[in-house]
């Protein structure tokens, strides 16, 4: 089977890290195919940025719709465009922040999600209200780590995402930790070695549920809200 993972915002370097984590937990015969939108942040840290990722991320769907992906994963915790994905395409369209928090909901009473910029936290909020979770989630925490610089690959930032799990899941008393952006993803492995908790990278999580549905023949409903988007004249600026 071919899975889309979506990068929704325009840094290149890190849609190939994602594409990697991706395809490190992919099964043998699943190809992932990686894209990012042609406009858009180069980081998404805030609603601003959201509203473009999720036009990016509608732009991306649209052009997918010709070949279909099994699956799509949205890379981005705000889960950004979501519905209009799911109209524009027949397969499963997988936010990685809902993906990771049904993830956590097998593995422990509470979780924690540690993130980036903490003027971001209240979008992770929203989505944890929105999708149910209110009874599990003890906390989202800001690190104030730009999301680019996630990719510095130096220690420093390790060392200070570490620092911040281990305070919230103290504080929150939490039993699973959930990485709260995608960029994220390649420090998920030793985090998981150092925290001693379940640590959930959305990326992995979304790949293997969007495995699991396609491979159980499972497509989004395509009648109602979700159906194809109505035809009409688009304006392209
Ligand atoms: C993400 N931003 O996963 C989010 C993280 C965040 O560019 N990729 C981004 O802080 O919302």
């Amino acid at each position: 089977m071919k899975l889309l993972v979506i990068n929704p915002n325009t840094t290149t370097s890190m849609t190939e890290a994602i594409a990697s984590a991706a395809r490190a937990v992919a099964a043998p015969g699943t190809e992932i195919v990686a894209a990012q939108p042609s406009f858009g942040p180069a980081s998404i840290e805030g609603h601003f940025d959201e509203a473009w990722a999720a036009a990016g991320v509608a732009e991306q769907a649209q052009l997918a719709a010709s070949w279909n992906p099994a699956a799509t994963i949205l890379a981005c915790f705000g889960d950004p465009g979501l519905e209009a994905a799911r109209e524009a395409l027949q397969g499963p369209v997988l936010g990685i922040a809902e993906a990771a928090f049904h993830a956590a909901s097998f593995l422990a009473t509470g979780f924690s999600v540690v993130t980036t910029m903490t003027r971001t936290c209240i979008i992770a909020e929203r989505l944890v209200q929105r999708y149910g979770f209110e009874h599990l989630c003890r906390g989202v925490h800001g690190t104030d780590i730009p999301v680019l610089a996630l990719e510095d690959g130096t220690g420093e930032v390790l060392a200070q995402l570490e620092e911040a799990s281990r305070e919230a899941l103290a504080l929150d008393r939490s039993g699973a930790l959930i990485l709260g952006c995608a960029g994220m993803a390649p420090l998920c492995a030793h985090l998981s070695r150092s925290l001693g908790v379940p640590v959930i990278d959305g990326v992995a999580a979304a790949v293997k549920m969007g495995e699991a549905l396609a491979s159980l023949g499972l497509k989004t409903h395509k009648q109602g809200d979700y159906a194809l988007p109505i035809p009409k004249r688009f304006n392209r600026f």
